[in-house]
């Protein structure tokens, strides 16, 4: 954020401002005022836009250019009001009335840059030209006659239709990445193709999803809703065009002419290409080529494993023999190789191999069936983790839909909640998922996606294969209902996430005495959950509601007394939560962005609390028995934003564990008291507002990436002389009743930068940099 002034400056311009700034420039401010609410208005718009991205955008697919050159626009203007701002602060210079008139025509064009935001369709779109992005290639070891082959249909003018078969983990996936990037080099210099399109079809076919995903890729908006026209619509435009469609991981037959998928061969010579792990799906749709993708020979499976393990182990004396038989037993199969050498990496002692070689052997033969000969390979990687806790913290990943983007701190929350990460102040238990989920990725058996991890598909396959049936896992399928009661009988984790499920009807009330993970989030459409539901679910930990539209928690709640981790973070509607009195050992409570006007019953009964939310707009009292009560409990992390309740600076004071904080104070006294608490203690993290009870602003996106911060409502500090607000930042004590104190005392006042927001705002941010740049 750029709303910086260089320290020195910031001191001139306040010195004489002292008691005049107010009257003297209204006018200029109200009109001000009108830019900046214009500009939060926009740059809410611009959050929501960046958002729906980052969920669209994946490999080998783009931002839609209006949208791109929309959000440069979003920038520019942000720049220039940022400059007007800091115009409108240099007191000695600038002419009121010329300002006064930009800052009017500004207002005009954020107006118009709002209208144009309001996007219709998709803002990703799968790699619309030949010109497009190509994939980051994984290595690919041999199979170069398999290329050859694919490539020499392709260019054949008889053949339409190529079927790309073999079972999971060959590396079908992989080839026809390579392939894509070829056909976008050679289509650059010769045009044998206009287009070439990716779609990913995955295990949970829907024709629609698959109809809109090949509109996107094509650019096509505002698809008709009918299926029947829509395959016209796709059809007429897929003839239009010489392209190549290549289809990957296709799990069940369909009938092309009912998607809209012209037959390639009558349509200007088209190609399509499909991947698939049956041949029989492939003949189904038609094609007329089938290439089986064969497993690596030997020497080709020793490359790889030496370009997973590092040729540093062919050091090793007398691992030869041993190192062969290794790789023998991946079968030629990429994944496999790939995850057995990534959790063989850094090992140099022959006998350390042999068991390897021995335990790999029996996990090959422990697993039969065509379909599942890799599972038994893999699962010799997760047996090597050894730590049970790591064990859980891999599994846990197949909780989330196929092919999805795991947030890693959203996942390590999990971990926490769970008690996976065992036991540690925040930060440390933190770090602790951090270094899992880098081990895990390093043994290849997760991989890396941007900042964030992916689990590879036949990895997830193999996860649920082994906890069959303990994990019950239909995320982000499209699912309408739950199901049957008989499906819960075993069952330990449950995951529903991302599904339009829309209620839970009293005939469910599944007896599963085992359940402990139920993850209901991301379901819109959830309006009700019948009391019956939770009534059988006696070892119940984690319930996750968050982002669904319940409008109350069924009763039920109340009595599940092992519950650890309750999140209805989002639920907007939510309006009624039982009593939580009886749930002892509830160590996480999220209501952020809930409907809820008063704090749950029983709150102040939760001893073992670590974590409590309570940001929400719409909670209109924090009773004063309720601060004095948390601060006998563990609670280590508290957020609330209660413009209408005064914060008591000594009771919140007595929060002795809190590690992060966010919170709003509304007069200085308590802001004072809770600052002078705080010295010497071990917040990490902290954000906290000094601000009049009318105002109405979330500090949040104005510091967006900087945990730590304290905001001061100017007009708060009364009268007391601006230029002590920077002996704060000197690290002085100011000592009168009106003045802010200096925030950690012992900090060096290079730690500490000086931000002017808004008229009436400034804030200090604690900053990791180095001091140099600070000096007065
Ligand atoms: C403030 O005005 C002076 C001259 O009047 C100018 O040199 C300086 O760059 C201005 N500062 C800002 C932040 O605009
Ligand atoms: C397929 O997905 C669409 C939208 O994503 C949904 O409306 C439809 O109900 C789904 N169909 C099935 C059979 O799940
Ligand atoms: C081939 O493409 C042209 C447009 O380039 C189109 O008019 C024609 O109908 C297409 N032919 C077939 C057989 O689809
Ligand atoms: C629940 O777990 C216990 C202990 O692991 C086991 O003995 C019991 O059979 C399980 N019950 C069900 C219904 O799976
Ligand atoms: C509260 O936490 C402690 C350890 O942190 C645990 O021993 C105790 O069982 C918990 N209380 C309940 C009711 O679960
Ligand atoms: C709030 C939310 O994320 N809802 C999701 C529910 O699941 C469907 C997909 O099945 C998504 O489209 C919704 O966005």
């Amino acid at each position: 954020m750029e709303l910086v002034l260089p320290i020195c400056e910031a001191l001139k311009c306040f010195g004489h401002l002292t008691c005049t700034y107010m009257e003297h420039h209204r006018k200029l401010e109200r009109r001000m005022n009108d830019l900046l609410a214009k500009q939060r208005q926009l740059n809410a718009i611009k959050s929501d836009v960046e958002m729906k991205i980052k969920t669209e955008l994946r490999l080998g697919r783009c931002v839609r250019q209006e949208v791109e050159n929309w959000l440069l626009d979003v920038q520019t203007i942000n720049g220039k009001i940022q400059n007007i701002d800091e115009r409108t602060q240099n007191l000695s210079c600038f002419s009121r009335g010329h300002l006064g008139k930009q800052v009017s025509q500004t207002v005009e064009e954020v107006k118009e840059i709002i209208e144009q935001g309001r996007f219709t369709g998709a803002l990703v779109i799968d790699d619309p030209s030949t010109a497009g992005v190509p994939f980051q290639l994984e290595h690919l070891e041999g199979e170069t006659a398999v290329l050859a082959d694919i490539w020499k249909h392709l260019m054949s003018d008889e053949i339409g239709m190529v079927g790309v078969c073999g079972m999971g983990g060959i590396g079908k996936t992989t080839i026809m990445k390579h392939i894509y990037n070829q056909l976008l080099e050679e289509t650059k210099s010769k045009p044998l193709f206009e287009k070439i399109i990716w779609v990913t079809v995955s295990q949970d076919f829907n024709i629609t999803r698959f109809q809109q995903d090949i509109a996107d890729a094509m650019n096509i908006e505002d698809l008709p809703k009918p299926e029947q026209k829509r395959a016209a619509v796709l059809r007429n435009e897929l003839r239009q065009i010489r392209h190549v469609l290549i289809l990957d991981d296709v799990w069940e037959g369909f009938v092309l002419e009912k998607v809209g998928i012209p037959i390639p061969i009558f349509s200007n010579g088209s190609r399509l290409v499909l991947t698939s792990r049956s041949n029989v799906v492939c003949r189904f749709i038609g094609c007329s080529e089938i290439v089986e993708v064969p497993p690596l020979s030997n020497e080709e499976s020793m490359n790889l494993f030496l370009a997973h393990t590092g040729r540093g182990i062919l050091k090793v004396p007398s691992l030869e023999e041993i190192l062969g038989d290794i790789v023998g037993e991946c079968d030629g199969l990429p994944l496999a190789i790939a995850v057995i050498a990534g959790s063989m990496k850094g090992i140099y002692d022959v006998v350390e191999w042999r068991n390897a070689l021995t335990e790999l052997g029996d996990h090959v033969t422990s697993v039969k069936g065509t379909d599942k000969e890799i599972y038994g390979r893999l699962k010799f990687s997760f047996d090597r983790l050894e730590d049970s806790n790591i064990q859980n913290c891999f599994l846990y990943c197949s909780l989330y839909p196929e092919d999805y983007r795991i947030p890693r701190v959203e996942l390590i929350e999990y971990w926490i909640d769970e008690g996976f990460l065992e036991r540690g102040n925040r930060q440390q238990l933190h770090d602790r998922g951090h270094t899992i989920l880098n081990r895990l990725v390093n043994n290849c058996l997760l991989e890396k996606a941007g900042d964030d991890v992916k689990m590879h598909d036949v990895m997830r396959d193999m996860t649920l294969y082994i906890k069959h049936p303990y994990f019950m896992v239909k995320a982000g399928t499209g699912l309408k209902e739950l199901p049957g009661k008989q499906e819960w009988k075993d069952v330990e984790r449950v995951s529903f996430m991302m599904n339009m499920v829309s209620e839970i009807p009293p005939s469910l009330s599944p007896n599963c005495e085992n359940l402990s993970t139920l993850l209901l989030q991301n379901n819109e459409s959830l309006e009700r959950i019948s009391e019956s539901f939770f009534q059988h679910m006696h070892s119940l930990s984690i319930l996750d509601l968050s982002y669904t539209s319940i409008e109350q928690l069924p009763n039920s709640v109340s009595t599940l007394e092992t519950l650890n981790a309750l999140v209805l973070r989002g639920c907007k509607e939510l309006r009624y939560v039982p009593s939580l009195e009886k749930l002892k050992a509830l160590r996480k409570l999220d209501l952020r962005g809930t409907g809820i006007e008063k704090v749950p019953k029983g709150l102040e009964m939760l001893a073992n609390l670590t974590y409590l939310n309570l940001c929400t707009e719409s909670l209109k009292e924090l009773p004063i028995a309720i601060l004095p009560r948390l601060s006998c409990l563990q609670c280590s992390v508290l957020y609330v934003k209660l413009p209408s309740v005064k914060m008591n600076g000594l009771e919140a004071a007595r929060l002795r564990k809190l590690e992060v904080f966010e919170g709003r104070f509304n007069e200085l006294i308590d802001f004072n008291a809770y600052i002078k608490s705080i010295q010497g203690r071990e917040l990490t993290s902290y954000l906290l507002v000094m601000a009049s009870p009318k105002a109405k602003f979330d500090a949040r996106p104005l510091v967006e990436g900087l945990n730590n911060a304290f905001f001061f409502n100017f007009e708060l500090l009364g009268d007391c002389d601006v230029r002590n607000v920077f002996k704060i930042v000197a690290g002085h004590q100011v000592g009168s009743p009106n003045c802010a104190e200096a925030p950690f005392g012992s900090h060096p006042v290079a730690r500490w930068r000086l931000l002017y927001l808004h008229p009436a705002l400034i804030a200090l941010v604690a900053l990791p940099q180095s001091p140099s740049h600070y000096t007065f």
